[in-house]
C-alpha cells in the first residue's frame, strides 16, 4: 500500500487496483484555435501543467500502472452532439465547424488530439467522451471493473468542468478519487481553487487532492 498526505487526511492505495486517469490534455483546449478558445478562453494558462503531468505519467508507467487518457470528442456526423450543446451560448466556432486545427471537437481531426508531450502508448486506454464526464456513455466503469480498479488518481482539464465532473460520477460509482493539484488547470485560476477545496471538504465528499511531488516521493515512483 502507498499513503499519501493529502488533503483533508491519507490517501491510501495500491498501485495494482489504481488507474491514472488523464482527463482531455487534447490541442482543442489547450492549444490556440480549438474549442477552448472558441468559447471564449485564454488557453494560456492551461500548458503550465503539461510538465508536471509529463512527470507523473513517466513515473506511472515505469511503474506498469493503469493509464486511461479521455478526450471530449464527437462523430463527425455530431449524432453524439446534443442540439443543446452546441447550440449553447456564443462562440466563435461551434461544435463541428472547420477551424484552424480541423472540426471543433470532431473525433479524429488535429486539434482534437491529446498534446504530443502526453501522447498516450499503444497500451493505454483512449476514450472518446461526448459528455463532460469520462463515465456518461462511454463503458469506463465496466473497463475498470473488468481490471479491478478501485482507485483513481486524476490530472487534467479544466478542473471545475471535465475534471471535477468526472471525478464525482467516479465517487458515486464508489471510486477512491485523488486529484493532483498542479496537474489540472482552469482557464479560471479562481475556479481551479475553488473546485480543489470543495473536492477535498466535508471529508472528502468527493475525494482527495495532493501535489504531484507527494506521489513521485513514493519508493514506487522514484
Ligand atoms: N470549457 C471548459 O472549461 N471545459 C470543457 O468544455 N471541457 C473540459 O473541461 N474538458
Amino acid at each position: 500500500m502507498m499513503r499519501i498526505d493529502a488533503h483533508p487526511f491519507a490517501f491510501e492505495f495500491d498501485r495494482a487496483h489504481t488507474a491514472l486517469v488523464i482527463i482531455d490534455m487534447q490541442r482543442d483546449f489547450i492549444e490556440p484555435g480549438g474549442f477552448g478558445e472558441s468559447l471564449g478562453n485564454n488557453v494560456a494558462l492551461l500548458s503550465a501543467i503539461v510538465p508536471a503531468c509529463q512527470a507523473v505519467l513517466q513515473a506511472w508507467r515505469r511503474a506498469s500502472g493503469l493509464v486511461v487518457h479521455t478526450r471530449e470528442a464527437h462523430c463527425a456526423d455530431l449524432s453524439d452532439c446534443p442540439p443543446a450543446k452546441r447550440n449553447r451560448g456564443n462562440p466563435t466556432l461551434r461544435i463541428g465547424d472547420p477551424g484552424p486545427m480541423g472540426r471543433i471537437l470532431v473525433a479524429g481531426e488535429p486539434g482534437n488530439q491529446i498534446i504530443p508531450e502526453l501522447a498516450p502508448h499503444p497500451d493505454e486506454i483512449v476514450l472518446d467522451k461526448p459528455g463532460k464526464g469520462a463515465f456518461y456513455a462511454t463503458g469506463l466503469h465496466e473497463m475498470l471493473q473488468a481490471r479491478g480498479i478501485s482507485h483513481l488518481i486524476f490530472m487534467g482539464v479544466t478542473t471545475e468542468v471535465c475534471v471535477q465532473t468526472s471525478m464525482r460520477e467516479a465517487n458515486d460509482r464508489g471510486y477512491d478519487c485523488l486529484l493532483l493539484e498542479d496537474c489540472t488547470e482552469s482557464y479560471f485560476p479562481e475556479f481551479k481553487t475553488a473546485a480543489v477545496e470543495m473536492m477535498h471538504a466535508q471529508g472528502a465528499i468527493v475525494g482527495w487532492t495532493a501535489q504531484s511531488r507527494q506521489l513521485l516521493e513514493q519508493p514506487a515512483f522514484r
